[in-house]
């Protein structure tokens, strides 16, 4: 993988299915340090506040998955990876050249009890009004089937959102069962792209060893959120591109800022 982004065959196969998976963005040691870094950081945080992540449907598991959002802001070795350029032309082939963090988040599942994530889309969180909003997960180690890999139903962003009304918006495992989801097993260093309408989830880790992702939620900054919600910290942060919106004066009262000239000095 160069910095140059998605391949037409690639593009193609992402519009079609919603998703992609770029095998081997990062090398072997790059993703092992990272996978170093997430474990240190989870060792930290532990002892300060609960991380566990675990859905409210999938509770009676008594599965875990540690968890950090917006982990650039606890160890800069994350800050340089979000603005890598051979992550970001991916995020740009898709969205365009402009992309904008939305949020960051860490995700441990631990070895044997590793939570599952039940069968969503990422809109009803955090609806935007040109649903331009993707993720992308980056694997620090390998994720197999046993680990737990992200799992997709392809094509289903086509469908638009759909309606929930479960306690933590995930879709009725009735219907969108994780097991009749594609898998999508990784290794260390691939990351997959997706979009936020594409229905996905993930299974338990039934393995002996941790799966450990990050996962990069980002947008085209003109595409406007519908509601403000999941407004995380670092939030509009330009990972490529510019952001041609954020000098309008609506923006800066939305944001709070005021333009220097109106404030009087510089
Ligand atoms: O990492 C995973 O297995 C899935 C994460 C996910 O679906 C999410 O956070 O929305």
């Amino acid at each position: 993988m160069t910095s140059a982004g998605l391949t037409g065959e690639q593009k193609r196969f992402y519009d079609e299915n919603g998703y992609i998976v770029c095998r081997g963005l990062l090398p072997a040691d790059e993703a092992k340090a990272l996978r170093r870094e997430a474990h240190d950081l989870s060792g930290r945080l532990v002892h300060f506040r609960n991380i566990n992540a675990a859905w409210a449907t999938i509770q009676h598991t008594k599965t875990v998955v540690q968890h950090c959002h917006d982990v650039q802001f606890y160890s800069a070795m994350f800050s340089r990876l979000i603005v890598d350029p051979r992550f970001t032309a991916v995020a740009a082939s898709i969205i365009g050249p402009n992309v904008q963090l939305h949020h960051t988040k860490m995700f441990i599942k631990p070895p044997e009890k590793g939570a599952p994530f039940p069968m969503h889309q990422d809109y009803p969180y955090f609806p935007h009004q040109r649903n331009t909003m993707i993720a992308a997960i980056f694997h620090f180690d390998d994720a197999p089937v046993e680990r737990g890999c992200v799992r997709f139903v392809p094509g289903s962003h086509k469908l638009g959102p759909i309606a929930v009304s479960t306690p933590d918006s995930s879709l009725p495992p009735e219907q969108y069962p994780i097991e009749k989801a594609v898998p999508c097993p990784a290794q260390a260093g691939d990351v997959v792209f997706f979009n936020y309408l594409t229905i996905h989830g993930s299974g338990i880790n039934a393995s002996a060893e941790a799966r450990t992702t990050l996962l990069v939620q980002m947008r085209d900054p003109t595409d406007p959120p519908l509601k403000r919600t999941h407004e995380s910290r670092g939030q509009g942060m330009m990972l490529a591109g510019i952001d041609p919106s954020c000098c309008t004066t609506k923006t800066l009262e939305l944001s709070g800022e005021v333009p220097a000239t109106a404030a009087g000095k510089m």
